[in-house]
């Protein structure tokens, strides 16, 4: 009698629902490297050599606990390349009688797991993925009957589900949300933390030769390769980032400054996403640093809020959007991606700083990610799917559960407003006071028109006409559709002659 536990990428935690309660003796682990998980976007090579890697290591480890593992690797000339085929091969090799699978993250690999009791004739258990602190039916009923979700109610919810940083019922430090101190400009400091890097192990180095030579055309580098690949080194990670970054990352956390990739974030979210870390874990060390006196409540509950309240959110969103949810595209934009997102090639800094910085290593920080990349793909009108597809591919952390929503949701105001109570546009004056990036750009960003104009000003005011029958009427875009309406014609022309220009060099 022996019971099969498929084991997916994204599910490298000891503690996984799958494993709990098993007799050791009586179980075998499957994990499998796939052609189709790793094409279904053309995903960055970094992302790519940490996934498999991980895998690589966690089986290692898995082993090391009494498990026995059985480990297909993408070159084994006998690997169908999709999860299904895989688990129909190590049903007979192991004449397994069961099958115990924890929930996938995502609708397309759900809809997989959810064929495999009619399609084979043993048994299949789905488990829940206990990992999130707010269960799909949690989230259910928190949204139904709302007309509006909205992240900061669901997070005050959490906030007392949690009991992190409470006061009894009343929040620690006396407000929900300290957000209005968290978005300070910072300036270049010597004493900046970096995160550790970890040097690429016998495991590391094969997976990352084998994804070089197997997947040459696809975006990203892996020489500054340096994430951790096992639990041990993504705790190592954590604890630097409690000392080092933590106590300033409330103040900084909306800053950017030229090649300083990865300022006082924790870089943590690859960590998470795979498993090799426990976001609850992670906010109960947080709070500890507040409660002993290290950190302020500003930096705890500005990280707390990001992991409790937006990561809880945002997968809650996704589940309760349906599969259809990636085919919204509330605004109608239709341009396609511009090349330069693959290459890095653009004469705009804040955006070339962005995408070359992805290239090396597979991450950008939230506001790289929504007010450069996201925000001038949203100014520029690109296609939803194809601002999608491309986040999914290119950094270390994504899948689609958290992408999708960040991306199409809070980004490219895609769903109309399901996610976000207005689009996240701006123009080239707020790149200007939350970075540095301006002062060496060709654009001047203070003009508005002219070959040395900031493409962020005119786009900007091109999007706010565009849109006008969609968001004129939400109330949290009055004050952009007041100055529309102040300003002059001739100006309102000019501006709008002005985007297209720039829109139509995009191609
Ligand atoms: P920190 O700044 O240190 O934040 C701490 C943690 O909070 C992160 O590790 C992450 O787990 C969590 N977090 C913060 N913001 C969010 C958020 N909006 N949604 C979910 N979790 C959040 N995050 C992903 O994990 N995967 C993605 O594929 C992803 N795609 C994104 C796409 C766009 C367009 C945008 C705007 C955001 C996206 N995010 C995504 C959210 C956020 O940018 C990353 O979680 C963060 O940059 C990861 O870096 P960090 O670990 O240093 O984060
Ligand atoms: C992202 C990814 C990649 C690139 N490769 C694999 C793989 O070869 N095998 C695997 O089990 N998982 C991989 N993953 C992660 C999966 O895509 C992820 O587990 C599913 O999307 C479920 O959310
Ligand atoms: Fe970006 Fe405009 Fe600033 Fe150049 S001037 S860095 S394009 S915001």
């Amino acid at each position: 009698m022996t019971t099969l536990i498929p084991v997916l990428g994204d599910q490298l935690s000891h503690a996984l629902s799958s494993l709990a309660g098993q007799d050791k003796k009586t179980c075998v682990i499957l994990m499998a490297e796939l052609d189709e998980e790793t094409a279904y976007v053309p995903h960055h090579k970094s992302k790519m050599a940490f996934i498999l890697s991980a895998m690589r290591h966690h089986a290692d480890d898995l082993r090391s606990a009494g498990w026995t593992v059985d480990y297909v690797k993408l070159t084994d000339p006998e690997n169908s390349g999709s999860f299904t085929g895989e688990l129909a091969r190590a049903l007979e090799r192991h004449s397994a009688s069961a099958i115990c699978v924890t929930e996938a993250g995502e609708w397309r690999v759900k809809a997989m797991l959810d064929s495999w009791a009619d399609r084979f004739d043993v048994p299949v258990e789905i488990r829940a993925d206990d990992r999130f602190l707010c269960d799909h039916a949690e989230f259910e009923s928190w949204a139904k009957d709302r007309k509006q979700l909205r992240m900061e109610y669901f997070y005050r919810d959490m906030r007392r589900k949690s009991k992190l940083l409470m006061d009894g019922d009343a929040p620690a430090g006396g407000q929900w949300n300290f957000d209005a101190e968290n978005r300070k400009p910072a300036k270049r400091d010597l004493a900046m933390p970096q995160p550790l890097h970890f040097a690429p192990d016998d495991i590391t180095q094969d997976v990352i030769h084998m994804v070089e030579a197997k997947f040459a055309t696809n975006m990203g580098q892996t020489a500054k390769f340096g994430f951790a690949v096992t639990r041990a080194d993504a705790l190592k990670q954590q604890a630097y980032f409690l000392k080092h970054a933590l106590p300033p990352f409330g103040d900084y956390q909306d800053a950017m400054l030229t090649d300083e990739p990865f300022l006082w974030h924790s870089i943590l979210s690859p960590y998470l996403n795979t498993g090799l870390l426990d976001p609850l874990e992670l906010c109960r060390a947080v709070e500890a640093q507040y409660q002993a006196g290290k950190v302020p409540i500003n930096a705890a509950e500005g990280f707390i809020r990001q992991v409790i309240g937006w990561r809880e959110y945002v997968r809650g969103i996704y589940w309760h959007a349906g599969p259809q949810y990636v085919e919204s595209n509330a605004l109608g934009a239709e341009r396609p991606l511009p090349e330069f997102y693959w290459t890095g090639k653009t004469d705009m800094h804040c955006l070339s700083q962005t995408v070359d910085q992805t290239i090396a290593y597979s991450y950008a920080h939230h506001i790289q990610r929504l007010m450069i990349t996201g925000n001038f793909a949203l100014l520029a009108g690109i296609n939803p799917v194809d601002v999608h597809r491309w986040y999914l591919a290119v950094y270390a952390d994504a899948y689609e559960w958290v992408e999708l929503p960040n991306s199409l949701g809070m980004s490219q105001f895609a769903d109309g407003g399901m996610l976000a109570s207005k689009p996240y546009a701006a123009s080239g004056a707020y790149i200007n006071r939350m970075s540095d990036y301006c002062s060496s750009c060709r654009y001047d960003v203070k003009q508005k028109t002219g070959p040395k104009a900031c493409p962020f000003n005119a786009l900007y005011w091109e999007f706010i006409a565009r849109n006008e029958d969609r968001l004129r009427k939400n109330p949290r875009m009055a004050m952009p559709y007041k100055n529309w309406d102040r300003m002059a014609e001739t100006d309102k022309v000019a501006l709008r002659r002005q985007a297209q220009q720039f829109l139509e060099t995009l191609g």
